[in-house]
């Protein structure tokens, strides 16, 4: 009888063994998906790992060069674009952590922003420049915070930079002093004529005043109306007399932005006059700059008014076409696009600033640590969803990793042939370069592309968006 009780014993603690043990797989497995489900562990470290790079360059910024515009993290100092610095570090550097969810930063930035930006400065400066890294960062932080104090700053800019506005024909000056509203640069380039759209329209929408939009437009359309036969606008123009004095064709610096600012108007303000001179604009651009080589598709350079081709030549800046190219939808160029981006960037490392493709020499070897290549990359992995291209960026974070930092940050590369460094860090390497790599790795409610539009620094711009009495807001 005792043996008999303890073999009843025996089994009973048996079972309870097999049950404690499928209990714990069970929960494992549990586990595991929830893991799974929210986050693949590779995405969260990498995440990690952008932001641990973001925070290194702060870090460098903060040391080296607090309160000016930008870091020189070799020689361990700051420095400022013109006579006194305008924060351009900080201003660009917010909207990225924002979406990072780095908290005590964002606050140190806003602290530093509030206490000393300063308009009121008796010099010279670049309005392209100004506004689409000034004005859009405060504008964007503005959406994203939902603190007044960014609005009025961004307010207190553009009614600054309005006389650039004050030519002949409405297309504005390429410098501004922001005490005297003195304007200078009669010759400038499309580029600086348009790529403010996003902002001044911006503007007009948050400030509910629509003089920034109005001026800025005519602008716009001032020189679309100047274009050469094919469609295409040209390189440099003096807007004083509407005379083209470079008639070259291309996407690249100088001209880039402004066929990125038709679309993305159009998207953003549902303006139809934008959507009819971005269709015509992309018609020419497919007819005479895109180029179909046995080196693979590139957009190359043609006179604006022959279309004869100039130039075989394509570089870093020109890489913003593939995220263009996905906006409008047109994935079938922007995939074949984006096998040459990747083919570029992999001839050294990292990509080179410009090479002729027709027999892959390089023309411009340093590479700035630019995000167009990136922002290329990331839109189609948003689009299409094609592992392919989170590999393409996971690639090129690692290279930015291997060659472009040191002890005390990153640093730009000088010539990508030999990766000797370059004592600088451009304030976009904050505002676009470490977004674009973090948005590949970022969780969901980080953030949502399709919520919004990235001005061409990168900040975004909601269409929708309300803020209430306590300053809070959502998209
Ligand atoms: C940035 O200031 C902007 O992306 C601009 O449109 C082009 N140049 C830099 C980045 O390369």
């Amino acid at each position: 009888m005792l043996a008999n009780l303890k073999s009843k014993t025996m089994k009973h603690l048996f079972k309870i063994l097999i049950f404690l043990v499928l209990l714990k797989c069970t929960t494992s497995v549990q586990a595991k998906t929830q893991i799974d489900k929210k986050q693949d562990p590779e995405t969260t470290v990498y995440a990690n790992r952008v932001k641990a790079a973001f925070l290194k360059g702060w870090k460098a910024y903060k040391t080296y060069a607090w309160d000016m515009d930008a870091v020189n993290p070799i020689s361990l100092k700051g420095h400022n674009w013109y006579a006194e610095s305008l924060l351009m570090t900080p201003i660009d550097a917010f909207s990225t952590m924002h979406i990072m969810g780095l908290k005590k930063e964002e606050a140190e930035a806003k602290k530093l922003i509030f206490e000393r930006l300063n308009f009121d400065k008796n010099f010279e400066i670049q309005q392209f420049e100004i506004a689409i890294r000034i004005m859009g960062g405060l504008l964007s932080s503005y959406q994203l915070d939902g603190d007044k104090r960014f609005l009025n700053l961004a307010i207190d800019l553009g009614n600054r930079m309005l006389p650039i506005f004050n030519s002949p024909s409405g297309m504005p000056y390429r410098l501004v002093n922001l005490k005297t509203g003195k304007v200078s640069g009669n010759i400038t380039n499309p580029c600086e004529i348009g790529s403010m759209l996003l902002e001044y329209g911006m503007l007009s929408k948050l400030s509910k005043n629509p003089i920034y939009y109005e001026k800025c437009k005519k602008g716009v359309v001032a020189v679309y109306k100047l274009r050469g036969k094919t469609g295409l606008v040209g390189s440099q123009i003096n807007i004083e007399t509407g005379e083209w004095t470079n008639t070259q064709a291309h996407i690249s610096g100088g001209i880039d932005a402004y066929y990125e600012y038709l679309l993305k108007g159009w998207l953003l303000f549902d303006d139809p006059e934008l959507k009819q001179m971005w269709e015509t604009s992309r018609n020419a651009i497919n007819t005479y700059l895109a180029d179909e080589t046995k080196t693979g598709f590139w957009y190359g350079w043609a006179d604006m008014n022959s279309g004869e081709r100039t130039l075989t030549q394509f570089g870093a800046l020109d890489c913003f076409w593939g995220a263009v190219l996905c906006l409008d939808k047109d994935f079938v160029r922007a995939k074949k696009l984006q096998k040459s981006i990747d083919k570029m960037w992999r001839m050294y490392g990292v990509e080179p600033e410009c090479i002729n493709y027709s027999n892959m020499k390089v023309v411009a070897p340093y590479y700035m640590i630019r995000p167009e290549a990136i922002e290329a990359t990331y839109y189609l992995w948003h689009f299409t969803k094609d592992k392919q291209y989170y590999e393409m960026g996971k690639n090129m974070f690692e290279s930015i990793e291997q060659y472009c930092q040191i002890d005390n940050g990153y640093v730009q590369i000088q010539d990508v042939r030999t990766m000797e460094k370059w004592d600088a860090l451009e304030s976009f390497f904050f505002a676009e370069t470490m977004k674009y790599c973090y948005l590949f790795f970022a969780p969901k409610k980080a953030f949502d592309l399709d919520k919004c539009i990235l001005n061409t620094e990168a900040h975004p711009f909601f269409k929708t968006w309300k803020i209430n009495r306590k300053g809070k807001h959502h998209h």
